[in-house]
């Protein structure tokens, strides 16, 4: 009778959630340059955002553990992880404010709003993944006359980045969604900035192959999916573009979390990405939304060389604004900023830097979105995309004059 029980309630458990292979946390302690990049190469999950001089988390799948003594560093166990995975039934009503969405439901989610506002948004397809994923997009813009005309200028966003970043994707939605209903109902601000003037787009999931990826297999997965050969997968995205590529702070060893790809614009996504970026009219800001460091980041990251003028004024400008909106929002964050390099790590190959490189004078930030883990409670997703909507705002209103 109690084994009974107890396979019901496990049955009611897997109802809603679903185990995946568990993974072994370990702290490594890195002292010098040289134990650095051996941290830097090797396969492990890397929990912290870079590798450092000092303590850095990692995980390694259960069984895999001898993946941390072949390091030859200093390490301690620090514990089993094991990742929860919610299993929706078919058509499910999930709610985007409280709940994880999966890859279908997030894209569900974003066309329902086009649905809704079929004359403000606008969806298309801009690439497609080593896994046969469309890579999607959708603008918001509404023009101000009748006419239905382009928009003369643009705002970039991208979500999901790194698969496992659940906040960013998620976060994403309510940003879309917000934006829809304030143009929709005149809010003042959006209205004077965004409308008859400037689209705003929005990549609903980057790397779409990733994320399905950590639904299915691997939860703590970063990297694309790339076959690299030898049943070794993936290249960290934020070190695939042309600024900076090939040095510090990425990798040349494909297993590594922070492989750099085998060259500059290797990949689909990061094609995809600069292909239509360079279509845009007039790029007049960008950030690619991370977790969960809580920062905001401006270039450059492949250098120490602080950015010269008048592209610091205008980075630390608007990421002081944004700071500022979500500190005085109920509850909010103190949002560290910074140059990425000097706040961070030195990383080559990041979006940032080549979007100010390639762009001029505009802001170009990784915003690192606070959460306790890659994971974090379901009751945080709210307040988080509350706080990133105040300042995305805040974001608009300081780079639109
Ligand atoms: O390493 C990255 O790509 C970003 N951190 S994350 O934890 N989301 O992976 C940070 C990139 C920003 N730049 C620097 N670290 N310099
Ligand atoms: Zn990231």
């Amino acid at each position: 009778m109690r084994n009974a029980l107890a396979i019901l309630a496990v049955a009611a458990a897997s109802a809603a959630f679903a185990e995946q292979q568990p993974y072994q946390i370990f702290e490594i302690d890195v002292r010098n340059v040289k134990e650095r990049q051996i941290l830097t190469d090797s396969p492990l999950f890397l929990l912290n955002e870079d590798p450092t001089i000092g303590k850095n988390v990692v995980a390694v799948n259960q069984g895999n553990e001898w993946q941390v003594l072949a390091l030859g560093l200093k390490y301690k166990y620090r514990g089993l992880y094991k990742p929860q995975i919610p299993s929706y039934t078919a058509n499910e009503d999930v709610d985007y404010r409280t709940e994880w969405l999966n890859y279908d439901q997030i894209i569900a989610e974003w066309d329902l709003l086009l649905q809704q506002y079929p004359w403000l948004v606008t969806k298309r397809a801009i690439g497609t993944t080593h896994n046969g994923n469309t890579i999607w997009v959708y603008s918001i813009y509404k023009p101000d006359g009748a006419d239905n005309t382009s928009p003369p200028a643009s705002l970039l966003f991208l979500g999901n980045t790194h698969a496992r970043e659940w906040a960013s994707p998620s976060v994403l939605i309510h940003l879309g969604k917000m934006l829809c209903q304030a143009i929709a109902t005149n809010d003042s601000v959006m209205t004077s900035k965004l409308v008859g003037k400037v689209g705003v787009h929005f990549v609903a999931v980057f790397n779409p192959d990733g994320y399905k990826y950590t639904w299915t297999n691997q939860r703590l997965w970063r990297k694309n999916r790339r076959n690299n050969g030898n049943n070794v997968y993936g290249v960290d995205m934020n070190r695939n573009y042309a600024k900076g590529w090939g040095g510090a702070g990425s990798s040349g060893t494909p297993s590594s979390d922070t492989y750099r790809g085998p060259s500059v614009w290797s990949e689909p996504e990061n094609l995809a990405i600069k292909n239509f970026s360079e279509s845009l009219p007039n790029l007049r800001g960008f950030i690619d939304y991370h977790s969960n460091s809580g920062d905001i980041l401006w270039p450059w990251s492949y250098t120490t060389s602080p950015l010269a003028e008048p592209y610091l004024t205008t980075n630390s400008t608007v990421a002081t604004a944004m700071k500022n909106a979500i500190l005085a929002h109920p509850g909010g964050y103190n949002y560290t900023i910074g140059q990425g390099s000097t706040t961070l790590y030195v990383a080559g190959g990041t979006s940032k830097d080549w979007y100010l490189d390639r762009f001029g004078n505009i802001p170009s930030y990784t915003v690192e979105i606070y959460g306790s883990s890659f994971d974090p409670p379901t009751s945080t997703i709210a307040p988080t995309q509350d706080q990133h909507w105040v300042g995305f705002r805040a974001f608009i209103q300081a780079t639109l004059p």
